[in-house]
């Protein structure tokens, strides 16, 4: 590998798609077959990003590009990769956010003009989930998003150089070829595989495809310069929360049963508002490698453990973060009430370390926007 460039990939796709999962298990292919490789987790909102905190519990190298989507921070991003590359990276991979369009334009195109010859870009990858998916099959399945988030699932996949539908495991082998079909009628450009990031299914051909293909890197129209994506991205609200949870009388509890009781109690709020969160996740570390991780990909799903406590505790810091389909006040307002209540339940005294709750186009949260009004 000696002489050749530092591969560099965008890793695409609709919330809770598993581009965070999808990134790990493509780095341990990598890290026997190919090199080394390194994730850059990239994600909107300041700090305490669970994605970042989860993949640092496994053995793949990785880097944070918080606060801004990678698009609007090109310097930063050649920083990271450059700084992953020195301690002996040669393939970096990052996500974008889940609500992401237009890293085509803004990442590759930016890196291929300004950074020509310092990166091979490998193909533009938009993982897809066949749950998400169904809402734009022939049958337009309600699975209880709205109609801006069609547009933006579709316009997503239409960015890619490699569409994956990713958790096969959940599929039957018939799903599986119909989701396909569906895929290659829909985007007949684009090349599209299948794999499970959860178990390993299919993720080496992905890899082998990737490191021996290169991206287009030419400029598509996909709309997100259009009212229906303002209007996608004005439904979403970011929500980011570090909190730290210890037990009043001190005794060792099961913090499993409190985040199972917090999340539950953010579900039960969520319908009453008769709002959805396309991605909730939380993280908290206890002993060792001991951690809970949990994702909750819509009020309509069972939460899923990515993995469980083993031992019990008087406290935690918990970290939690929700990519909501709300109104960012309601969404406060939803987690506030589930925290009295897990605090009610379990003894517990909670206190808040971090908290930012923002729509992405609420006034005043970038520097362009207006701080106050008069
Ligand atoms: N069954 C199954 N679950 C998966 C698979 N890949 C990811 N998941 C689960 O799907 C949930 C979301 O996965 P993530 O990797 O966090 O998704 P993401 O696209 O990074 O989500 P955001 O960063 O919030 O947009 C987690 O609970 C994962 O364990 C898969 O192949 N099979
Ligand atoms: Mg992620």
């Amino acid at each position: 590998m000696g002489n050749e460039l530092p591969k560099y990939l965008v890793v695409s796709g609709f919330l809770g798609a598993g581009k965070t999962t999808s990134m790990i298990a493509m780095a341990r292919v990598i890290n026997k077959k190919y090199g080394q490789a390194a994730i850059i987790a990239n994600d909107l909102g300041a700090k305490n990003l669970v994605d970042a905190d989860y993949t640092r519990t496994t053995d793949v190298a990785i880097s944070e590009i918080t606060g801004d989507c990678i698009c609007y921070v090109t310097e930063d991003l050649v920083h990271r990769i450059d700084g992953l590359v020195a301690d002996g990276a040669n393939i970096v991979m990052s996500d974008i956010p889940g609500c992401g369009l237009g890293a085509l334009d803004h990442v590759y195109i930016k890196l291929k003009n300004n950074y020509p010859d310092r990166y091979d870009l490998l193909p533009f990858l938009v993982i897809v989930d066949p749950e998400r998916l169904r809402m734009i099959l022939p049958e337009r399945a309600n699975i209880n998003l709205t109609e801006e988030m069609r547009f933006l699932l579709d316009a997503q996949l239409a960015e890619a150089d490699l569409i994956v539908l990713n958790k096969i495991d959940l599929i039957s082998d018939e799903e599986r070829e119909a989701d396909l079909a569906f895929i290659q009628e829909a985007y007949p450009e684009i090349p599209v595989m299948s794999m499970s990031a959860k178990t390993g299914e299919g993720v080496e051909a992905v890899v082998d495809y990737l490191v021996t293909h290169r991206a287009t890197a030419e400029h598509r129209e996909l709309g997100d310069d259009t009212e229906e994506f303002d209007a996608a991205e004005k439904q979403m609200c970011w929500y980011n929360r570090r909190f730290f949870a210890s037990v009043r009388d001190e005794s060792n509890i099961d913090f499993n049963q409190v985040v199972d009781d917090f999340i539950e109690a953010i579900r039960d709020g969520l319908i009453e508002a008769k709002r959805n969160v396309p991605h909730l996740k939380l993280f908290a570390a206890g002993e060792g490698e001991d951690f809970v991780k949990a994702s909750l990909l819509g009020v309509d799903y069972d939460i899923q453990y990515d993995h469980r406590l083993e031992q019990k505790y008087t406290a935690m810091a918990i970290v939690v973060n929700a990519r909501a389909l709300c109104e960012s006040e309601t969404l406060g307002e939803v987690i506030e009430d589930a925290m009295d209540f897990i605090k009610a339940e379990h003894n517990l005294k909670c206190n808040v370390l971090f908290t930012e709750c923002f729509g992405l186009f609420d006034e005043g949260r970038s520097n362009g926007g207006r701080a106050s009004r008069y």
